[in-house]
């Protein structure tokens, strides 16, 4: 019942837009944020090593962390869910927005076009000084954790330290890029949230935002999250099945 309310919905929506969380990169074989990491990073929560003290700390060991996520992002594939929402960025056009809180790059891989990363990009490196951004140098990209500290990135332009271009906790997010989101949700017809715990703020409004402009709110998660009881309808099962069955139908 829920599906065929939300088929409908999207097969009339003109503005559509997705928020993804670490639940669509799941079944390409990446965990999700909230469950213990494997391995080297058992011993750490990913909420102390994704935090400007951790950085200034360690950042031989925040870097390790980092290159290892990104090595892992490289090895997978996108799945059945990521190449569904490109087949509905294809099929909506302008009206279509898809805003992300994975620093894997898997929708781009998949062929999203310009999808919005609230948390920035775990392939790309930022100047503590200058502020620009390249991707992470891949003489240093190579490297094993742990890392010594004097093999540490440096800007090309300026000298100073690199640290990778995400978004950690307590850091404020690219005004342009949130702003573009919220707009994109209060504007939608149609609002999908796929694969997010809805822990994280300010990303986690954003459907509540959609609703509140009388959106109709679809919910993608086999477990249940503080949108699930405010959706329209919520699709209980795993990203990579759903998705490409509602693609299939639309
Ligand atoms: C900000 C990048 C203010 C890095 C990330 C108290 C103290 C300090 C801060 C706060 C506080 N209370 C609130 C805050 C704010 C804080 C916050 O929200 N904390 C939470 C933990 C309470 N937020 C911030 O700090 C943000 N900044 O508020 O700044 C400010 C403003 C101006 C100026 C200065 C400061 C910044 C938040 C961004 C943090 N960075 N990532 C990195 O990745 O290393 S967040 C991190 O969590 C990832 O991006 C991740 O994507 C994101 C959200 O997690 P989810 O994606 O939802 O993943 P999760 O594992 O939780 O859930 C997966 C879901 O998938 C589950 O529900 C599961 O059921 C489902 N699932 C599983 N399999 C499938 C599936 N679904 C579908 N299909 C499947 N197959
Ligand atoms: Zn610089």
């Amino acid at each position: 019942m829920a599906a065929l309310k939300a088929l409908n919905a999207l097969r009339a929506a003109r503005r559509v837009a997705v928020l993804t969380g670490a639940g669509v990169s799941v079944e390409s074989g990446i965990p999700v944020f909230r469950h213990p990491t494997s391995g080297l990073w058992a011993r750490y929560s990913q909420e102390e090593l994704a935090t400007p003290g951790a950085f200034q700390r360690d950042p031989a060991l925040v870097w390790g962390w980092y290159l290892d996520r990104r090595r892992l992002a490289l090895m997978v594939e996108p799945n059945a869910a990521h190449r569904a929402l490109a087949d509905l960025q294809r099929l909506k056009g302008a009206g279509f927005t898809l805003v992300t809180q994975n620093i894997d790059g898997l929708h781009e891989r998949a062929g999203s076009v310009n999808p919005i990363e609230l948390h920035g990009n775990a392939g790309r490196a930022r100047c503590l000084k200058c502020s620009r951004v390249t991707p992470v140098p891949a003489d240093f990209a190579a490297l094993q954790a742990p890392l010594p500290p004097e093999v540490l990135p440096r800007c090309l332009v300026c000298g100073g330290r690199l640290r990778p271009d995400v978004v950690w906790f307590g850091e404020g997010l690219n005004p342009a890029s949130l702003d573009q989101a919220f707009a994109a949700f209060e504007a939608a017809e149609v609002a999908v949230s796929i694969g997010t715990s809805g822990i994280v703020q300010p990303a986690a409004s954003l459907a509540f935002a959609a609703a509140r402009a009388g959106a109709f709110v679809i919910e993608v998660n086999p477990d249940p999250t503080p949108l699930s009881r405010v959706a329209d309808a919520w699709l209980r099962e795993p990203a990579s099945i759903v998705l490409p069955e509602l693609l299939a139908a639309l």
